[in-house]
């Protein structure tokens, strides 16, 4: 598998479908890296720890983490599958945030707000460069600004990733509006 590939399928199996390879994750998100290399070799597929350090090392994104006795790999955020309940570090956000979505959704949006899909939290930017990024997955991008200090006021949580992306449960319309 190329590099890319490698990437695709580690936010597969480490984020939303472990059980295709027959891999477990404990519910921090953590999978055993011989048990994830011997599950992709049983799915035909063939990886090497070289190739998941490299992985780990260049993603844009900093998607995966290692452990500290490099035995065990996990997707930073991201994840839908329910065999993970990952504890992010809850944190204040600053006063504005960022979510990058496409124009075929903001009619439901402005309906219900941002929720999480299946997905465990809605994912949120501090910059408007990544929400266009990542708005433009699913076609014509908008991006929404969310009012995110004002939410923490009254309540709401708000988490930080390893690697910096912010997380909410959900984000009811009337903290939103069109950057
Ligand atoms: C939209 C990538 C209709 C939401 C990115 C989004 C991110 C609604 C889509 C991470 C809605 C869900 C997550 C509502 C939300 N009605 N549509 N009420 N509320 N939506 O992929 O945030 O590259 O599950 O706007 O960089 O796009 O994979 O979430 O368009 O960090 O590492 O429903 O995935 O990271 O899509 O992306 P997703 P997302 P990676």
């Amino acid at each position: 598998m190329s590099r890319d590939e490698t990437s695709k399928f580690l936010s597969y199996v480490l984020r939303h479908e472990p059980q295709a390879i027959g891999l477990q994750l404990d519910s921090e998100g953590w999978a055993d890296i011989d048990a994830l290399i011997e599950g992709a070799a049983r799915s035909g597929r063939a990886l090497d720890i070289e190739t998941i350090e490299d992985v780990v090392a260049s993603s844009d994104k900093k998607r995966f983490s290692l452990s500290a006795d490099g035995c065990r790999i996990r997707a930073a955020q991201g994840h839908s599958t329910a065999q993970v309940q990952l504890q992010h570090v809850r944190k204040q956000p600053p006063e504005r945030l960022y979510h990058g979505t496409a124009s075929r959704f903001l009619e439901s949006i402005e309906g219900q707000g941002l929720i999480a899909g299946a997905r465990h939290h809605v994912h949120l930017s501090r910059d408007m460069e990544t929400a266009l990024q990542v708005g433009q997955r699913y076609g014509s991008p908008v991006i929404l600004e969310v009012d995110a200090l004002r939410m923490h006021a009254q309540g709401f949580m708000f988490f930080q990733a390893d690697n910096g992306v912010w997380l909410t449960e959900a984000v009811p319309a009337e903290f939103l509006r069109r950057a």
